[in-house]
């Protein structure tokens, strides 16, 4: 059932002290998920209420997250008993019953399970009660508003988990979903304990150089498709293996083939031995989340992603039928790349001839 915010709020604030209530994000947790999860958490555990974090997947929380306050307390559907009830489960940041893997059944178990969300809603819920607001940028944004609307105590680490969530699905404060809101519910963070310069050391500086080497061969794989349109790369478990990297540092590999200029779409893949995973980002004004519902998947306009329904597809197949999905420029050119080539040529020779100018900066 759909509920109200007011509703919702009425609902957090009914639950009563010492009741055991699991919080849970997506699996394959990001920035948001983590961050939302943890300052729930810690909000219902200042008000004595048995809240505990819990991973959608019998994993451990990713690497870059490691640093956060609380981290340590999370735990996975395996290691609660099979038996284990909780008063409440609270899902935060999916809408799709699947992104709750192994958790699912601990969902379906609870005595009252509850989403709350910022993705547009799926015609099903999976919880008995669901709150979505698409206009907050991260769960954790939304997470943020209403502990402020519930007058919770509050404290620094409520408010960097808030800001990790929000600096991580709005990429730095990049994305469209980037509003005048988003900045002042993260002036309150701020006022609250916050440190945005110690967050992003924290949360974007600590890779091992591997990361680094890793990265220099995603980018160099990066090409263009659907007439310039479309930017792609692709990520193996054979390169993980080679570089000695985990998983855990290849959430942003996207935003990084999405900086070439004119495109209006990029498209990631991750082969992996669970199948292929294919991310996909836009500046906002073509839908990804649209292309990404035709395979199966789902997410924002800006922002999607799909599990790769077969599972033993090759990225030429993950292509072929994805990009007729994605814009296209008309163009005479066969090869993008010396088109591109050229066009830089151009821009440098311009410079040179320019040379004589002073440059002021
Ligand atoms: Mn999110």
């Amino acid at each position: 059932m759909d509920i109200t915010r007011e509703e919702l709020v009425d609902v957090l604030q009914s639950i009563p002290a010492r009741a055991q209530v699991l919080v849970c994000g997506h699996t394959r947790p990001d920035g948001d998920s983590m961050g939302s999860v943890l300052a729930l958490v810690a909000a219902l555990r200042l008000r004595d209420i048995d809240a505990r974090p819990l991973l959608a997947d019998n994993a451990t929380p990713p690497a870059p997250y490691l640093w956060m306050a609380g981290v340590d307390d999370f735990t996975t559907p395996e290691e609660l008993a099979q038996d284990y009830q909780a008063d409440f489960f609270i899902a935060l940041d999916t809408p799709d019953p699947k992104r709750m893997a192994e958790a699912l059944p601990l969902l379906q178990e609870a005595t009252q399970s509850l989403i709350i969300d910022h993705h547009p809603p799926l015609p099903e819920s999976y919880a008995d009660l669901r709150f979505a607001d698409i206009t907050s940028a991260a769960t954790g944004e939304l997470v943020w508003s209403l502990l402020c609307q519930l007058g919770w105590q509050l404290n620094a680490d409520i408010a960097t988990a808030c800001y990790v969530a929000t600096l991580s699905d709005t990429g730095s404060f990049q994305f469209s979903n980037t509003t005048k809101t988003t900045f002042a519910h993260v002036s309150e963070m701020i006022d609250a304990g916050a440190v945005p310069a110690d967050a992003a050391l924290k949360l974007y500086s600590q890779k091992p150089l591997a990361a680094l080497h890793l990265e220099g061969r995603v980018l160099s794989r990066a090409k263009l498709l659907n007439g310039g349109a479309v930017i792609h790369s692709y990520l193996s478990d054979a390169d993980l293996h080679e570089f000695g990297v985990p998983i855990d540092y290849t959430e942003n590999l996207i935003d990084l083939i999405r900086s070439v200029r004119d495109t209006d779409a990029a498209v990631f893949i991750t082969e992996s031995s669970k199948g292929p995973r294919v991310s996909l980002r836009s500046d906002g004004r073509f839908d990804v989340s649209a292309a990404a519902r035709a395979f199966g998947g789902g997410g924002h306009r800006p922002a999607a992603g799909i599990t790769w329904p077969d599972k033993a597809a090759s990225i030429e197949q993950i292509l072929d039928a994805l990009l007729p999905h994605l814009p296209h420029f008309a163009t005479d050119s066969a090869d993008l790349e010396a088109q591109e080539t050229d066009r830089e040529w151009k821009l440098v020779e311009a410079d040179e001839d320019a040379s004589d100018q002073t440059l002021i900066i």
